[in-house]
């Protein structure tokens, strides 16, 4: 499709409650929302970069700077076929895998509305809702996340996640796993640990927890796989999963044995799927992450989390759990079965409420093709 006009917009949006993980806490998050149009259609897709690099070395900064000085240039005006297509043309940038995931995002939207078909049908997946939990942030005590994680069961959630750091991880698991024995558990730890110290989670293997995510550093694929022998608990990479290369160097070499896929950290919903359809032929679980994403992201994520591979449920929470207002006019709502509908009309199946967006906007431009 010849995209005639692209649009980025930097927002900033209030969350429900701050969320804190081992590199920091926010109340606020940030993202890129970009529109494409082409052929009288609009696609949006989101940017999942945050202010800082906490998470990531992208930042709402990186990805604003990649998108306008490098990724418009090779795109505006230039008749984009498909997520392949667009790969290609974007493969002289190196890295920044996020700011490139919003883009194809936002070409998966326009595709689909231009061939009426849900992104879901186009990906391939077959359910039409998908399973889903709740992560919740560092508390100020084992007592208060035991609070929360109590409301959120409440709500519906049927398996929960916790955020561990260093001083705040067996005694923060323990004590969730003794007020709620039987609930499906896992922990991410967002790459706060070394090897060494790592060592002190060895009691996180006597609390039957789905998995243990990013416990070291995202570069360190041979230590976590040092450290995956010492547990019977799955290691799951999230971080150090940024190519389709790493997923499958993680695996030879014993680093996890299950992998959190996020779309935009390895640069797009083409690479999510290489990457489910890699572990798929290994028989190795993989579930989608979040990255707090607004309704844009989140129906993205729906539809990928839709496909035959995501054997454990997502970090994708409904509507409420993140913002109060948010930029779709479509909330995502929990079922009773801890499942959320995969949205099925074309594309993303999202209408984006120009208003809400404005309103966080922080900063707007438009390339127009000569
Ligand atoms: O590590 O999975 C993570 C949010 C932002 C950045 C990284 C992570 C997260 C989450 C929240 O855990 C998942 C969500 O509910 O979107
Ligand atoms: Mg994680």
């Amino acid at each position: 499709m010849k995209l005639t006009e692209i649009s980025l917009y930097h927002v900033r949006m209030p969350l429900v409650a701050p969320f804190e993980t081992s590199f920091g806490r926010i109340d606020h998050r940030e993202c890129l929302i970009v529109r494409l149009e082409a052929d009288g259609l609009t696609g949006w897709g989101e940017v999942a970069a945050d202010h800082d690099p906490g998470y990531s070395y992208e930042t709402t900064g990186t990805a604003w700077h990649i998108l306008s000085e490098f990724a418009v240039p090779l795109l505006l005006g230039k008749d984009v076929a498909d997520a392949k297509d667009f790969q290609r043309r974007v493969a002289q940038i190196r890295g920044h895998q996020l700011a490139k995931a919003g883009v194809e995002m936002a070409l998966w939207d326009l595709l689909g509305k231009r061939d009426g078909r849900s992104i879901r049908q186009m990906l391939g997946g077959h359910r039409e809702s998908v399973e889903v939990g709740v992560s919740v942030g560092l508390q100020r005590s084992p007592q208060m996340l035991v609070k929360t994680v109590e409301n959120y069961l409440s709500k519906g959630y049927a398996r929960v996640k916790i955020k561990i750091k260093p001083g705040r991880d067996v005694g923060d698991a323990s004590a969730v796993r003794k007020a709620f024995p039987r609930i499906r558990l896992q922990v991410d730890a967002n790459s706060a640990y070394d090897l060494e110290r790592a060592a002190s989670l060895r009691p996180l293997d006597e609390l039957d927890l789905l998995l243990i995510e990013q416990p070291l550093q995202e570069d360190d694929l041979w230590e976590h796989s040092r450290l995956q022998e010492q547990f019977r608990t799955p290691i799951c990479l999230d971080e150090s999963i940024t190519t389709t290369r790493h997923a499958q160097a993680a695996l030879e070499m014993g680093a996890c044995r299950i992998i959190n896929i996020k779309p935009g950290r390895l640069g797009g919903l083409s690479q999510g799927v290489e990457v489910h359809d890699l572990c798929r032929a290994r028989g190795v679980p993989v579930w989608c992450g979040g990255m707090l994403e607004t309704g844009v992201g989140r129906a993205s994520n729906l539809a990928l989390a839709s496909l035959p591979g995501f054997t454990l449920p997502g970090d994708i929470s409904a509507s409420d759990r993140y913002y109060v207002r948010d930029i779709t006019r479509e909330r995502f709502a929990l079922n009773p079965d801890s499942t959320i509908d995969v949205p099925d009309r074309p594309g993303l199946g999202v209408t984006v409420d120009e208003r809400a967006l404005a309103s966080y906007t922080l900063k707007r431009e438009t390339f127009k093709a000569a």
